[in-house]
């Protein structure tokens, strides 16, 4: 059976999880605490960059997150998560792209003052204007759909919405996203997206371990 391993903070490891339980594939979760677990020999063996997620299948083994969602949906393409019109490809990997190069370096500088770790003014300006673009950009791609490529969920969908809905948490409001939020409510209403949600206990405990790993990031 298909192994994933993971830990239940992680929205990187999150997508995966998701797409596994929307495409209903069977897997066994491995959790690595990264407490530091991260670092040890077995799992180095199974990820060198010793970071979650990865998937192993069979002697197969794959690392970063959107690589493992590629690998799902060949291997695995019913339901589909990614669309066949060349325009809606382009629109999946687009906000997909965002996320990583955007959203996500803006959200870790946003997070560093509320883990204690100091970070310039002046940088924590420019995250909120670089999240303002990309959440001005997503807001007009939506338009009126349910998802960004039309009536069902995409990958776009799983990669964005754990990021966007993690916005609140790090004093971002989408008070002026009306479309958003209505996307975030739906995405809140499906099943794969309330098993995955970390449970605020579990986020707090794993706290110091994140500051840590925020403390290391380049
Ligand atoms: N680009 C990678 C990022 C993976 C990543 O940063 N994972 C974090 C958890 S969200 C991790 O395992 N960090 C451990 C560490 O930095 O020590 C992906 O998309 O899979």
């Amino acid at each position: 059976m298909l192994r994933f391993y993971y830990n239940p903070v992680s929205g990187n490891a999150r997508r995966v999880w998701i797409a596994l339980l929307e495409k209903q594939i069977p897997f066994e979760p491995i959790l690595v605490k990264l407490d530091g677990d991260q670092f040890d020999y077995d799992f180095t063996v199974v990820n060198p960059l010793q970071r979650v997620p990865v998937i192993a299948d069979n002697s197969l083994r794959v690392i970063e997150s959107l690589a493992i969602l590629d690998y799902l949906e060949a291997k695995y393409p019913s339901p589909a998560l990614m669309p066949s019109q060349p325009e809606d490809i382009a629109t999946v990997r687009m906000v997909e792209m965002l996320v990583v190069n955007e959203l996500q370096p803006a959200v870790m500088v946003l997070t560093r003052p509320l883990m204690g770790l100091e970070v310039e003014n002046q940088k924590l300006d420019v995250a909120r204007e670089r999240i303002t673009l990309v959440m001005q950009f997503y807001e007009k791609l939506l338009d009126n759909r349910s998802y960004f490529v039309g009536a069902e969920i995409t990958l776009a969908d799983i990669v964005a919405g754990i990021s966007v809905s993690f916005l609140d948490r790090v004093g971002f409001s989408l008070e002026t996203y009306p479309r958003l939020q209505a996307w975030l409510e739906q995405l809140a209403m499906r099943e794969s997206w309330q098993q995955t949600t970390p449970p605020p206990e579990v986020i707090e405990a794993a706290l110091p371990n994140l500051r840590k790993i925020i403390e290391r990031r380049l």
